[in-house]
């Protein structure tokens, strides 16, 4: 499959790739607030919900079959590290959210996942064809402790904005915050601002 370069997104926000404050690694190391929880391919089910035309719902087989992109993505963790060059493999957010029919009220965004994870973003940052329903790294199904079977990931945000173990996405009216958000993260989390706590 075609791969698409995405890394110069960096351009939309200043000169540097690297964002201030971040260094470059070649690990890609596990962050998560629990343990990797664990789903069965049978009853995993994907929910798209709120103010849209239509709820949706997508077993594996039938989120699997939706159009798919490969995109070359930098990744950027809020605690300073950050990888160049992950190969994801998904579904693009727009996708999603123009099958559903999101309403003209719809400003926020709010991502969940198996371990109860949380995150939110405003509409306008997630209507973007980098934000991608990922199952694949660097041409492997993506492994469980990154997300497996399914992950955002956000390269114009801080990594925490891509819930790992996704499992819905609800379109809000009014902003909500999710589980970092609760706990001091920045809202919008642009990595060019440094916007790592609000
Ligand atoms: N469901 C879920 N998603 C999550 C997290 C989590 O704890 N649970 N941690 C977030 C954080 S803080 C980061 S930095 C990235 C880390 O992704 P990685 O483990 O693949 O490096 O996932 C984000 N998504
Ligand atoms: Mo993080």
């Amino acid at each position: 499959m075609e791969t698409t370069d995405v890394t110069d997104l960096y351009r939309e926000f200043g000169d540097e790739r690297l964002p201030p404050g971040q260094r470059e690694t070649a690990e890609f190391p596990v962050l998560s607030k629990s343990g990797t929880p664990s789903w069965d391919s049978d009853t995993w089910e994907f929910t798209v919900t709120g103010a849209v035309d239509e709820e949706l719902s997508f077993s594996w087989d039938e989120f699997r079959d939706l159009p798919s992109v490969t995109q070359r993505q930098d990744f950027h963790c809020v605690t300073g590290w950050s990888k160049f060059d992950c190969e994801f493999t998904g579904v693009p957010f727009p996708e999603l959210a123009e099958r559903a029919g999101v309403h003209d009220d719809a400003v926020h965004v709010m991502f969940s996942a198996l371990d109860d994870y949380t995150t939110d973003l405003p509409l306008e940052d997630c209507l973007r064809d980098e934000v991608l329903f990922a199952y694949e790294f660097d041409g492997e199904p993506l492994p469980e402790d990154h997300g497996g079977p399914l992950r955002v990931v956000t390269p114009h945000k801080y990594a925490y904005k891509g819930a790992k173990w996704v499992d819905g996405v609800e379109f809000l009216t009014e902003s909500e915050r999710g589980y970092w958000e609760r706990r001091g993260y920045s809202r919008t989390a642009n990595p060019w601002e440094e916007e790592r706590y609000s």
